[in-house]
């Protein structure tokens, strides 16, 4: 439904959007209820001459009820979405499936970095890749990420994954996805983290296996494999990457 709007890239994008229809239909069907009563109310009983005020303090049983059976009903509408907001809860943040790949997502102020196992498979190897403000993974895969920040609290999210976890200093806060959609989307973080929070934006590229391999093997060419880790310093590098966001 929301993908004229925006793209529905992952295995879970779907739970979301259904918890937010069912979240808006029931709250708006009682907005809309209330609201029109309220109107007709006005209308009906408005001053008229020769119309003397009546004076009620709805205390009666037959004027209690309006208040009464309503409330019930909500109160069922809000177990309903209560029941439907943690079943999606315990799908996407706790259940976590066995993933095929890992990858660490490094939130600094003000870019965003990634580090993946380059063609080894293993991570923390000579042959890693790291990317600045560009992640490159595999569609139809399932990652987990492994969230770290160097510095503020940020906010990693991938509005078409309707995937969004904040990022903490001094820990490491796991999660999942899962791309089904070969496409280009964009990364943001959606917690303000300083002057440049405007400027960490990101871009996450979903890629067919026979272009994921490629990529791969261009970016983990064997003579950079051979050096030493090159992990940029949390704050000598700032600039440097700062530059290349706004590249
Ligand atoms: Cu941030």
């Amino acid at each position: 439904m929301y993908e004229r709007y925006l793209s529905a890239a992952s295995t879970y994008a779907h739970s979301i959007d259904h918890l937010f229809i069912l979240i808006a239909a029931l709250v708006g069907f009682w907005l809309i209820a209330a609201e029109t009563m309220m109107f007709v109310l006005i209308f009906k009983f408005r001053a008229k001459p020769g119309r003397p005020t009546q004076y009620i303090t709805g205390e009666e049983k037959h004027l209690k009820r309006w208040i009464t059976i309503p409330h019930a009903l909500v109160l069922v509408c809000d177990v309903v979405i209560i029941v439907g907001a943690i079943s999606v809860w315990y799908h996407i943040k706790q259940d976590f499936p066995a993933p095929d790949e890992t990858v660490r997502v490094i939130g600094q102020q003000w870019a965003w970095s990634f580090q993946q196992a380059g063609p080894d498979g293993v991570m923390d190897t000579a042959d890693d890749i790291r990317s600045v403000g560009e992640l490159h993974v595999k569609v139809d895969t399932t990652y987990r990420f492994d969230l770290i920040s160097r510095d503020v609290v940020h906010s990693f999210a991938v509005p078409a994954f309707r995937l969004k976890q904040d990022a903490l200093p001094g820990r490491t806060i796991s999660g999942w996805f899962r791309p089904n959609k070969v496409g280009t989307y964009d990364i943001q973080c959606t917690q303000m983290c300083g002057l440049g929070h405007g400027l960490m934006a990101g871009r996450i590229i979903v890629e067919t296996p026979q272009d994921h391999a490629a990529w791969l093997m261009r970016n983990s060419n064997p003579a950079v494999a051979a050096l030493p880790p090159a992990v940029p310093a949390p704050t000598a590098d700032a600039n440097a990457i700062l530059a290349e966001v706004r590249r």
